[in-house]
């Protein structure tokens, strides 16, 4: 039996390489939980549990994502057989009804520990395995300005790391959202996939003029233009336009994925470890929407290294990924946190081979960002100063 002998959670605070606008907020750094278990025989997961903008994408903040950890779910841990990661977590499941990101980062830690034990990687602890070793992955050129994103884009060609471009919208007027993604669409040509993320900001009456005029200009993929509860919307939507529409915001796990599939309100679904509640709940919702005939898209919460390596061991185990994936979240960040970095070669990421996630922390990196630095130096000098006072 392996037990809990140490648990540290901790925020990680990392500035991008420039702004990346979103329609919800615009973003000049990233914010990750990492929490790190280590059990009685000494072996130590990682997982990491990351969302965008503070609260304005979710439910869950950085902080609150924490909180939940340490007040919540390590209690929990204490009491169980960390070898068995589904048990441990059907436990956590009972007593932590919500909280998708503070799981599926605690799950992310056992199942680093549980491959580490087992000499595998965590690819070959979900559903029927690893099927592939490299994963194709899009950038999302969100600077805010056309021409610095199609030079941006340019540079991503050159240099062979990405030929699928997201761009984030619905934060201006329509059409000249619309205008912005047509002057990319027709400055890359066919070297390059371009589509767009509403982030859930169009009203019906929008997305369907909006959808109509992205197909115009040569746009290929629509994700989230409505409320990711509008599925009646989106079913419409879905059915009116000849563009495909990709569900985000609207799944968020097993059951909203079998309901989105029952209602025919997406074609594409952005899987996401953290939103589906786990790596395992991701792998059902992977399942769901390819029996269902649904496309599918490997999506990011612009994590760092272990959040991104977690995904990719996910995504390497979907069998048809017919959308590629977004896994770029470390290359957003002027720094990466792993001893190691990624490895960005020819459009795609190599999915880590070694054991559990197949990476690990730069100490120095993590005690230089993490949050709670100054605080530990502050209490130092606080007490140095009483001493000396006294
Ligand atoms: C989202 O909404 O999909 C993924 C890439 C990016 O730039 O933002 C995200 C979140
Ligand atoms: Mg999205």
């Amino acid at each position: 039996m392996a037990v809990l002998s140490r648990a540290d959670t901790f925020i990680v605070d990392v500035p991008t390489i420039r702004p990346h606008v979103l329609a919800m907020a615009t973003m000049h750094g990233q914010s990750m939980v990492i929490v790190r278990l280590v059990d009685s025989d000494g072996v130590e997961g990682i997982g990491e549990g990351t969302t965008i903008g503070g609260l304005s994408y979710g439910e869950e903040s950085p902080e609150s994502i924490k909180s939940a950890i340490d007040t919540y779910i390590i209690p929990v841990l204490e009491a169980c057989d960390l070898s068995q990661v589904a048990a441990t977590m059907a436990k956590v499941a009972k007593c932590v009804r919500a909280n998708h990101f503070a799981k599926c980062a605690v799950e992310t830690a056992l199942l680093d520990m549980a491959g580490k034990r087992m000499g595998v990687p965590v690819s070959e602890l979900i559903g029927g395995g690893r099927v592939r070793d490299s994963l194709p992955i899009a950038w999302t050129l969100a600077s805010g300005d056309t021409a610095r994103d199609i030079a941006e884009g340019e540079e991503m060609l050159d240099k062979r790391r990405h030929r699928i471009f997201k761009l984030k919208i619905g934060k201006r007027d329509l059409r000249d959202d619309v205008a912005h993604v047509g002057a990319i669409c027709k400055a890359l040509g066919d070297r390059a996939s371009v589509r767009v993320d509403v982030n859930q900001n169009w009203s019906e009456a929008q997305a369907k003029l909006g959808m109509a005029m992205l197909h115009d200009v040569g746009c290929d993929l629509v994700e989230q233009p409505v409320p990711g509860d509008a599925l009646g919307a989106m079913a419409r939507l879905s059915r009116l336009q000849h563009i495909p529409l990709m569900a985000d915001e609207a799944l968020n796990g097993p059951r909203s994925a079998f309901r989105i599939a029952s209602s025919s309100a997406a074609s594409v679904f952005a899987l996401k470890i953290a939103q589906s509640g786990g790596l395992f709940a991701a792998a059902e919702v992977a399942a769901i929407g390819t029996a269902a005939g649904i496309g599918l898209y490997g999506g990011t919460m612009l994590e760092g290294g272990v959040g991104t390596a977690a995904s990719a061991q996910v995504f390497a185990t979907v069998p048809e990924l017919a959308w590629g994936t977004e896994l770029f979240g470390p290359l957003l960040q002027t720094e990466e946190i792993l001893s190691e970095p990624l490895g960005y070669v020819d459009f795609s990421l190599a999915v880590p081979t070694g054991p559990g996630l197949g990476v690990s922390l730069d100490e120095d990196k993590i005690a230089f960002f993490r949050r709670d630095r100054n605080a530990t130096v502050v209490a130092a000098a606080s007490t140095q100063a009483a001493n000396a006072g006294a």
